[in-house]
C-alpha cells in the first residue's frame, strides 16, 4: 500500500476546507511547490554552476545580492506568473510591486509577498538557506489596477504562509490557518511528500537564537533576556537564516530573537515578507510572536512594503516569559 501524500494530492484534498473554495489558492499553492522545485535544483548545484558569489547589486534593504537570490526571484515569479492565479508580488529583491497581466482575462485575486531566498549570505559556504512566502486576497475592486495600497495588509489577513527549507534535505511547509504540515522532497520522484502532518511547536525548548554579536548595541532590557537564557543553560543556534533557525524551534522548541539595535532602530528584519509569513505558520503551530514593543505581529499595521521590525517568535511559554521577564526589568529599573 503506498501511503505517499504528494504536496498536490495534499492540496487539493484540502480545498475542501475551504467554503466557496474554487480551486484558485489550490493552484497557487500548486506552483509555489513547482517554484520551489526549480530553486532547489540550482541551490544544490549552486556549487557546480557559475552562479555563486555576489550579483554585484544590492536589493531594496541595501543588501548585496547574491546570483542565487536573481535566479530564485526570478524563478519564483516566473511561476507565479505562470499560475494565472496571482495577481501581483512583493518580493524583497524588487524596490516596487511587481503587477502581473491578466492571463485569458481573468482577474486573480490572489497576492503573494515573498523572500526569494532567506539567508543568501550562506549559499557560498553551504550552510542552508530557505524561501519565505504569504498570500493574500485582494480587498479592492479585481479589476482595478494593483497598487502598494493593496499589499498594506495585516498578518492577521493572510490567506496562507510557507517557507521551504533547503537543509540537508527539502522542506516545504506551509498553513492555510487549518493548521502546519510539512513536505520534504523526494528527488528520486521530484515530489514534496508529506511528512510531518499537523506540526505542534513544543510549548518550551532548549534552545535560543538570537546574533550574540550584536549583543551590547541590544536594549538593557534584551541584553538581561539574553543573560537569562544563558542562566539557563539554553543552547544558542543562530546560523544566519530566520527560516532555519526557526524551522529548529518549530520542531524542538525554543525563541528566535531579532531585537532593534543602533543600526537597525525598527529591527532588521522586514514585516510584509519575512516576520509575518513566519509568525501566521508558528502560531498556526501552537507559538507566539512579538515584537520588541511585546505587540503581537501579525496585529502590526504594515505602512510600507520593505519596512522592518523587531521579532520575537517561538515556544509559548518561552514567549510569554520573555514578556514577563522584559515587563519586570522595565518596571524595577527602567521606570
Ligand atoms: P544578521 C537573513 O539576512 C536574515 O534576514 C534572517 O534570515 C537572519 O536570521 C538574519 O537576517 C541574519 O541577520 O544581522 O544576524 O546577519
Amino acid at each position: 500500500m503506498n501511503n505517499i501524500v504528494t504536496l498536490d494530492e495534499f492540496i487539493i484534498k484540502r480545498q475542501k476546507d475551504f467554503q466557496y473554495s474554487s480551486g484558485e489558492l489550490t493552484g497557487l499553492l500548486r506552483d509555489i511547490g513547482v517554484a520551489a522545485k526549480i530553486v532547489n535544483r540550482e541551490v544544490n548545484r549552486a556549487g557546480l554552476v557559475n552562479i555563486l558569489g555576489e550579483f554585484g547589486s544590492e536589493n531594496a534593504s541595501g543588501e548585496k545580492v547574491q546570483k542565487l537570490d536573481v535566479y530564485a526571484n526570478e524563478k519564483m515569479i516566473e511561476c507565479l506568473q505562470n499560475s494565472g492565479e496571482c495577481c501581483g508580488i512583493v518580493s524583497e529583491e524588487n524596490e516596487n510591486i511587481i503587477v502581473f497581466p491578466k492571463m485569458e482575462g481573468k482577474d486573480s485575486k490572489y497576492m503573494v509577498v515573498l523572500d526569494p531566498l532567506d539567508g543568501s549570505s550562506n549559499i557560498d559556504v553551504n550552510v542552508s538557506v530557505g524561501t519565505i512566502f504569504g498570500i493574500y486576497r485582494r480587498k479592492t475592486k479585481y479589476d482595478t489596477p494593483l497598487t502598494v495600497e493593496d499589499f498594506l495588509q495585516k498578518g492577521s489577513d493572510l490567506v496562507a504562509a510557507g517557507y521551504v527549507s533547503f537543509g540537508t534535505s527539502t522542506i516545504l511547509v506551509y498553513t492555510t490557518g487549518k493548521g502546519v504540515n510539512g513536505f520534504t522532497l523526494d528527488p528520486s520522484i521530484g515530489e514534496f511528500c508529506l511528512s510531518h502532518r499537523d506540526i505542534m511547536i513544543p510549548d518550551k525548548g532548549n534552545y535560543y537564537s538570537v546574533n550574540q554579536g550584536y549583543y551590547l548595541k541590544f536594549d538593557v532590557e534584551m541584553r538581561r533576556y539574553i543573560d537569562h537564557c544563558s542562566d539557563l543553560n539554553l543552547r544558542l543556534r543562530y546560523i544566519g537564516s530566520m527560516v532555519s533557525d526557526i524551522h529548529r524551534i518549530l520542531f524542538q522548541g525554543g525563541i528566535y530573537l531579532y531585537p532593534k539595535t543602533r543600526k537597525y532602530i525598527n529591527g532588521k528584519l522586514r514585516l510584509l515578507y519575512e516576520c509575518n509569513p513566519m509568525s501566521f505558520i508558528v502560531e498556526q503551530a501552537g507559538g507566539k510572536a512579538i515584537d520588541g514593543n511585546l505587540e503581537r505581529i501579525l496585529d502590526k499595521e504594515v505602512t510600507s512594503i520593505h519596512e522592518r521590525s523587531s521579532i520575537i517568535i517561538g515556544s509559548p511559554l518561552m514567549v510569554d516569559e520573555m514578556v514577563e521577564f522584559v515587563s519586570r526589568y522595565t518596571n524595577d529599573f527602567m521606570s
